[in-house]
């Protein structure tokens, strides 16, 4: 044993030693309880971050732990390697996203074997090669079989910069997650997974996860977002270009308020409402507006805040209870992709309503009665989503609490047969095709007779060409005629491939599954996954909350109805492990925004506790503000793994990621901190050290 403590001799020698002793190689063996371990894998997106490092030695630390006391512990490890990154990668250094890609996994992979993590390598995954994507296409056709999978045209988000559709929840404040830009409304045709058929599943077994914490298991509950109301149509005699009734005559609307009904006093559909086109035909203004509405955000977080805006068409409709006649207008704030792109209007008795019965000067009338409180216009916000009151101005429901006014109300509406009771849900269908090159290819053959045929399964996979080279003028594959001619697989007539690929949270979607296969991989899960499976510690970050967590859950359960699975959770903990954060040290300059320089470009002034009291430029004495923030490029405050491994040492880094703070809280950078884990480890060596050459002498 060495005197010194020399952290990269070491760790050489104790991963060499794992490596050719495959110390972390594991079976199922029923004989031992199990532990799988799993954290999110990464994209390859270049090299290890910070973040990385942390998220995978609480990882790490979980396995280990567990292996002590005796579990048969699975960590494994893989790639979520199709992407636009690789796509972008490649238009600007010119490059395959293929190469690209498969250079960073060697190099990433290198880095995390150097930070000694107990990984059984022999079960790595790549998404992007075809013994893994075969299966997204093989379960893609059986959900295809089973109407889990079909084809439909709808108005989707378009990000303009990267050409491509995004799912609801790729859209963050209106635009688009990758590029921040503005995202448009588009209608376009494409491949959606019927994940609404398991709104009410992915709902009700929210609570069965008592490993995961609250605050996930509201977010998802609130993006499935159920609510129980009522649907009904207001009608109409509205004649299309035709001769008929829009719509049969009814326009209809879904409230969860049936008790105000009688307060409406007017109705407002989507831009791309039936009712809305039609009344644009003879006015121009109207059809302006209604052009500007489908460049609008499609987020409901966004049609909280924005301004309501809305034009009237000039049509009427009638009230189905007083029969009074009720002008339409169109309004940005409603989407046609939620319930049937319109709603009633109760300014009295609902904040959005009122705020546009305000600036277009629409009657309110009160038709609750909260206690003996004064209705006045003043104090409106006091009465809304109140659903304590009593019906008043409202004829035979007057004196009717919520409940017994809307069962009162869904019946009369039910006697003519315009309304019914309802759920509905805030969960939209997921729209998996995406217009991009680098992603799993959608086993579907277009033919001129036939029409969309899927591809025969002894054809799989559909193998994506790996020499593409995109440069930004869309997707490459629709030059590539090797790929895209075939066979019709019904009539034997030339035919074209499809050339959309599928989203790639497809492929995170059950990558789980596949490391716990064994080897034969002649399925796309095998018995011993039903041994690993679930995962018992699933760790990654909260920006994964919504979307990956809740298509994996919708994933499992698909499998479970195809018979491959036997468990209908995936992941039963789960550990959203907090940011690193480093101070950033920054000028403000005139224009705005803010110019960033590096820590080595600072002079920094602390006090007794090390707090920060002053940073100054070194090269002009120039005051700088700072701000304690996530380490990125962009703010200079990232601190590279790699030097920090070249340095210390792979576990003064992991002692430091440990030690600093609580795996769920944010950790705060310090040169100090990783100094002290330093020489705590160093210590323990020497002690080490003298243990083996004295002590044990000793007693020996
Ligand atoms: N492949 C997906 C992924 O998130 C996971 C799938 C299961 C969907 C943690 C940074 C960073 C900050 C600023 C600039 C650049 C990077 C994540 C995940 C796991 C994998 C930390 C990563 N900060 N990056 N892949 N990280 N922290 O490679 O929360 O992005 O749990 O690592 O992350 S990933
Ligand atoms: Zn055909």
């Amino acid at each position: 044993m060495q005197d010194k403590y020399l952290p990269a001799d070491i760790e050489r020698a104790a991963q060499q030693h794992w490596d050719s002793t495959e110390a972390f190689r594991v079976t199922a063996d029923a004989s031992k309880p199990k532990y799988y371990c799993l954290s999110m894998f990464p994209y390859p997106s270049g090299k290890l971050h910070m973040g990385h490092v942390r998220n995978y030695t609480i990882g790490d630390v979980l396995s280990r732990f567990h292996k002590m006391k005796g579990f048969n512990v699975l960590q494994p490890m893989g790639w979520d390697a199709f992407g636009l990154p690789a796509e972008n990668a490649a238009i600007k250094n010119r490059v395959p996203p293929a190469k690209w890609t498969y250079d960073n996994i060697a190099y990433m992979k290198q880095q995390l074997k150097s930070l000694g993590f107990a990984i059984d390598w022999r079960r790595e995954l790549a998404t992007c090669t075809p013994e893994y994507y075969k299966w997204n296409q093989w379960i893609f056709l059986r959900m295809l079989e089973k109407g889990v999978a079909e084809r439909k045209t709808q108005v989707v988000n378009w990000d303009p910069v990267d050409q491509t559709v995004l799912a609801n929840e790729q859209v963050i404040d209106g635009r688009g997650w990758r590029t921040g830009a503005v995202v448009e409304k588009r209608e376009i045709p494409g491949y959606y997974l019927k994940i609404t058929d398991y709104a009410d599943e992915l709902l009700g077994d929210l609570d069965e996860l008592s490993g995961w914490p609250e605050r996930v298991k509201l977010m998802q509950a609130n993006w499935i977002g159920k609510s129980t109301g009522v649907r009904f149509a207001f009608q109409h005699d509205i004649a299309g270009d035709d001769g008929q009734s829009i719509n049969d005559g009814k326009l209809w609307v879904f409230t969860t308020r049936a008790d105000t009904i009688m307060g409406v006093t007017f109705c407002a559909v989507a831009a791309e409402h039936p009712l809305a086109l039609h009344a644009a035909k003879g006015n121009a203004e109207l059809a302006a507006f209604i052009e500007k509405c489908k460049h609008g955000s499609v987020m409901e977080a966004d049609m909280a805040t924005m301004e309501k805006e809305g034009l009237p068409t000039g049509l009427f409709v009638t009230h189905p209870l007083t029969g009074k006649q009720v002008e339409v207008w169109v309004g940005n704030y409603v989407l046609m992709s939620y319930g049937d792109g319109a709603v009633m209007g109760v300014p009295a008795h609902d904040e959005r309503d009122f705020a546009f019965a305000k600036k277009y000067n629409l009657p309110i009338e009160q038709v609750v009665a909260v206690g003996d409180k004064a209705y006045s216009l003043d104090a409106w916000q006091e009465w809304y989503g109140s659903k304590d009151g009593v019906c008043v101005n409202s004829g035979k429901y007057d004196g009717l609490g919520y409940d017994a006014a809307v069962d009162a109300i869904a019946t009369d509406l039910a006697a003519q047969g315009i309304g019914e009771k309802k759920v509905q849900w805030r969960l939209r269908d997921w729209g998996i095709s995406r217009q991009r090159y680098w992603g799993c290819p959608i086993p579907i053959i277009h033919c001129d007779s036939c029409g969309a045929v899927p591809v025969p399964d002894d054809q799989l996979p559909v193998v994506l060409p790996e020499d593409c080279v995109p440069d930004g003028s869309g997707n490459p594959l629709h030059k590539r005629e090797d790929f895209l001619n075939v066979a019709c697989p019904c009539c034997g007539k030339p035919a074209r491939r499809e050339t959309d690929t599928m989203d790639t949270f497809v492929d995170s979607s059950w990558y789980y599954a596949r490391y716990a296969t064994t080897f034969g991989k002649d399925k796309m899960v095998d018995g011993e996954t039903d041994y690993w499976m679930t995962v018992d510690q699933y760790i990654g970050g909260i920006e994964h909350a919504i979307l990956h967590l809740l298509y994996s859950r919708f994933w499992t359960k698909v499998m479970r109805d195809l018979g491959l699975v036997s468990y209908r959770e995936p992941f039963a903990h789960l550990l959203t492990q907090g940011m690193v954060l480093n101070n950033a040290f920054f000028h403000k300059p005139e224009g705005g925004g803010k110019n960033y320089y590096w820590e080595s470009e600072i002079d920094i002034q602390k006090d007794a506790k090390g707090q920060i009291t002053g940073a100054r430029l070194k090269q002009d004495g120039t005051v700088l503000e700072h701000e304690l923030t996530t380490m990125s490029k962009s703010k200079n405050n990232g601190v590279d793994p790699q030097s920090l491994i070249e340095q210390y040492g792979a576990d003064t880094a992991r002692f430091f990621m440990m030690f600093a703070a609580p795996p769920e809280q944010t950790l705060e950078w310090s040169d100090a901190g990783v100094e002290g884990a330093y020489r705590f480890l160093r210590r323990v060596w020497s002690f080490g050290h003298l243990f083996a050459s004295e002590i044990r002498g000793q007693i020996g």
